[in-house]
């Protein structure tokens, strides 16, 4: 049997080493000591299961044929080792930054790069192994740790070539951040475990999928690692979290997707947020999450015409005024139609302004009435295309405080969405 230990008072790099040599050396049990710094193990408190870690006592040390030591190559910092230590017969292979320590062996491999997980990484870009994208983040935590995100002085181009090879595979900068900065603090691990307690999966299309809605009070942080240690223990493709923050009334959207058929970044895009594919978000104001999880189940299901598409909800054919018209013609079209304003188009129809009873307001003279409209109107249009969603209108207005916005296909007018189409549709809260 292998084992592979590390020093007690683990850290990142102690534990990231420990999981990298698993890799080089399958088949090894991988042993932590009992005695690990805090923010392992609030680390570990979420991610335990994904890595099989053993602990001294479980280990029958007769049956123990070779043992790896990562991050140390001290007796004295290993725990539970010691019967390991006057045995003749065993083999010792030491991985290890330091140049301190008093473990005899032929097999050392020790340099004194930032951290010891560089030399492993480099062994396992060396012989071609595949690493997840949450081995690339605990690696990269354990690099970054050691080497002050590549501040110390130890750091040598090694450690920031690791770097570079686990951002390539993926490494989560996000996450590890937050673990680096800050452990968890009790709102998120209290969230946590209500959303693994209420948590369910739907199936669509082949895909495993999870929502969670959550009611919070007052600012979380980190909302995002929550999600992302959600999405991971309860093992699903894409994973979403709706948090509503009951006393400002808005909620925040994450998602997060392992999976390319799942676009993150596009889903929250069309709800009006950002990101790329495998995460992103949206903050939407006054909106009911059981709205968003309609809308995001619809998206995902490639059902979004069904109720998002804006050509389905909007009003056409839309009354315009050409840019070239008199004023008192668009007053005149205004007052018949009962409206606040209306669209200016050029020769071509093509959008050029729009003309509303506030930019009468602008006119001082009666003769005034009759410039042309182009004269008067505000070219500041907020336009949106036909294909966008709904939600994604309603945040056009609300940012730019328009009542109306024209509907764009190929730079056409095909029809204009106005406020009440966009709050009746899909908002609880009318604004006044
Ligand atoms: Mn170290």
């Amino acid at each position: 049997m292998i084992i592979i230990t590390t020093h007690k008072g683990s850290d990142f790099d102690a534990l990231a080493s420990l999981v990298a040599a698993s890799l080089l050396y399958p088949g090894a049990k991988t042993v932590l000591p009992t005695s690990i710094n805090p923010n392992l193990k609030d680390f570990l408190a979420i991610h335990k299961d994904l890595f099989k870690l053993y602990s001294p006592n479980d280990i029958i040390f007769e049956h123990v044929k070779t043992l790896v030591v990562v991050d140390t190559h001290s007796w004295d910092r290993l725990e539970g080792m010691e019967l390991l230590k006057d045995r003749q017969d065993l083999e010792i292979i030491v991985w290890d930054h330091h140049s301190e320590g008093d473990i005899e062996t032929l097999q050392k491999n020790i340099k004194g790069t930032g951290a010891t997980i560089t030399l492993l990484v480099k062994e396992i870009e060396k012989q071609r192994k595949l690493i997840t994208p949450i081995q690339a983040t605990l690696f990269l935590m354990g690099l970054y740790e050691d080497t002050g995100n590549l501040t110390f002085p130890s750091t040598l181009p090694e450690d920031a070539y690791a770097a570079g090879f686990l951002l390539d595979r993926k490494a989560d900068l996000q996450i590890l951040s937050t673990f680096l900065r800050q452990a968890y603090e009790k709102k998120q691990k209290d969230l946590l475990f209500q959303m693994i307690q209420e948590a369910e999966r739907i199936d669509i299309g082949g895909f495993s999928i999870s929502i969670a809605k959550m009611e919070i009070k007052g600012r979380i942080q980190n909302l995002a690692m929550v999600l992302q240690m959600y999405r991971e223990i309860i093992n699903v493709d894409a994973a979403f979290g709706i948090f509503k923050d009951v006393e400002q009334n808005k909620c925040m959207v994450i998602g997060r997707s392992s999976i390319d058929e799942i676009n993150i970044g596009l889903l929250m895009r069309s709800i009006g947020g950002g990101g790329h594919p495998g995460a992103g978000s949206a903050l939407l104001k006054a909106v009911n999450p059981d709205t968003i999880e309609e809308m995001l189940l619809e998206l995902i299901s490639g059902n979004q015409h069904s109720s998002v598409m804006l050509s389905d909800i909007m009003s056409y054919p839309v009354v315009t005024i050409n840019e070239d018209a008199k004023i008192e013609e668009a007053a005149m079209i205004l007052r018949d139609l009962g409206c606040s304003g209306m669209p200016v188009v050029d020769k071509e129809g093509h959008i050029t302004g729009v003309i509303s009873r506030r930019d009468f307001k602008k006119l001082r003279k009666s003769k005034h009435m009759q410039s042309p409209v182009k004269a008067f109107m505000s070219r500041n249009v907020v336009t949106i295309s036909h294909d966008k969603s709904i939600i994604e209108a309603a945040r056009l207005m609300i940012k730019h405080d328009v009542g109306r916005i024209p509907v764009l296909e190929k730079d056409k007018i095909v029809g204009i969405i106005t406020r009440s189409d966009a709050m009746t549709y899909f908002y609880d809260l009318l604004p006044d």
